[in-house]
């Protein structure tokens, strides 16, 4: 019997190149929220996936990316830290806007990483197949990579050669963690990325970069099949609170009913969404508010150190 084998995959790439849709793919369901705009994703994100005689830990990581707030730089902090570890790093590019210059600007850690470099490129379902071989030919100049492998993120198209090449190069070993797991983020984590992202696809302008969600409360009556969630929407100005409230709070409520359905369907019980928003002055510059608001930067490492 060929042996066991398990390791970390890291996904990374610049903002918006379909990171988060690559990892629920190969997930199976929606364990990371995914947007039209980038700088979506801000934590490290881990989803487990069982295969026959492994088990690959695929770490979601938010875009690299320069950009002036402290809250960009804990992001960016938080793939590089990602990189570190990870026995495989897959490099996304996106083949409808392939730039090998700005793509080479963030490949440090790929550079300096110990894992197995791949270059992923995503939304092939969008480009003519020739236009390719000059992105391809563009891209292998970069870096010596393992492998440079076209994929659809969205259509799935390539992906299943992806993870055969993945497999290939993962080291031998137990699995890290419990066969039945999917991802170590908790419920109240994913409730308030699931609000985060109807905020995202609800709002614009500079809306969903000064956004944040916590959750307060989070109380679960099995004896009436019903969850009680409530929660606090951040943004950094007044002009911003007003916009998400909208006029006599149907904004807001647009917000809370296309969370609360998602939220519901995932737990298969009633939910009960109440949310406010709060302004939190330029919480973005704010280590101590970030802290705070969940995006302290030594939230994102590794199990056994990183
Ligand atoms: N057509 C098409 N669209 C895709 C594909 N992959 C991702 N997208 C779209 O690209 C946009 C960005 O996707 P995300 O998965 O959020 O990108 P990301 O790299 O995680 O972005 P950040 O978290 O902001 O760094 C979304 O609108 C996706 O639906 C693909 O293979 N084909
Ligand atoms: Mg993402």
């Amino acid at each position: 019997m060929a042996p066991f084998k398990s390791g970390f995959i890291s996904i990374l790439g610049r903002p918006n190149v379909g990171k988060s849709t690559l990892f629920n793919r190969f997930l199976g369901d929606k364990v990371a929220i995914v947007a039209e705009r980038p700088q979506t994703t801000r934590h490290r994100i881990l989803g487990i996936k069982k295969v026959e005689g492994g088990q690959l830990i695929f770490l979601d990581t938010p875009g690299i990316h320069p950009g002036g707030s402290e809250l960009n730089r804990r992001m960016v902090q938080t793939a590089i830290a990602s990189a570190r570890d990870a026995d495989v790093l897959l490099f996304l590019v996106d083949a409808t806007a392939p730039h090998a210059e700005k793509d080479g600007e963030v490949m440090g850690p790929i550079k300096g990483g110990s894992g197995v470099p791949f270059l992923v490129i995503n939304k092939i379902d969008l480009v003519k197949r020739k236009s390719l071989l000059p992105i391809i030919d563009q891209y292998r100049r970069l870096h010596p990579f393992k492998g440079i492998l076209p994929v659809s993120a969205v259509t799935g198209e390539g992906t299943d050669v992806l993870l055969d090449e993945i497999l290939k190069v993962l080291p031998e070993g137990a699995p890290y963690y419990p066969e039945d797991m999917i991802t170590d983020q908790t419920e109240r984590f994913w409730v308030c990325e699931i609000v985060r992202e109807k905020v995202i696809h609800q709002s614009y302008q500079e809306i969903p970069y000064s956004t944040a969600v916590t959750v307060e409360a989070f109380e679960e009556h099995p004896e009436k099949n019903l969850v009680i969630i409530k929660g606090t929407i951040h943004v950094e100005r007044d002009s911003q609170k007003k916009i998400l409230i909208g006029k006599g709070g149907q904004k807001l409520k647009k917000i809370g009913e296309a969370a609360r359905k998602e939220v519901e369907s995932f737990m298969g019980t009633k939910v009960f969404l109440e949310l406010w928003v709060k302004v939190e002055k330029n919480w973005t510059r704010d280590p101590r508010a970030l802290d705070r608001l969940g995006y302290s930067s030594a939230l994102n490492h590794l199990p056994g150190g990183g």
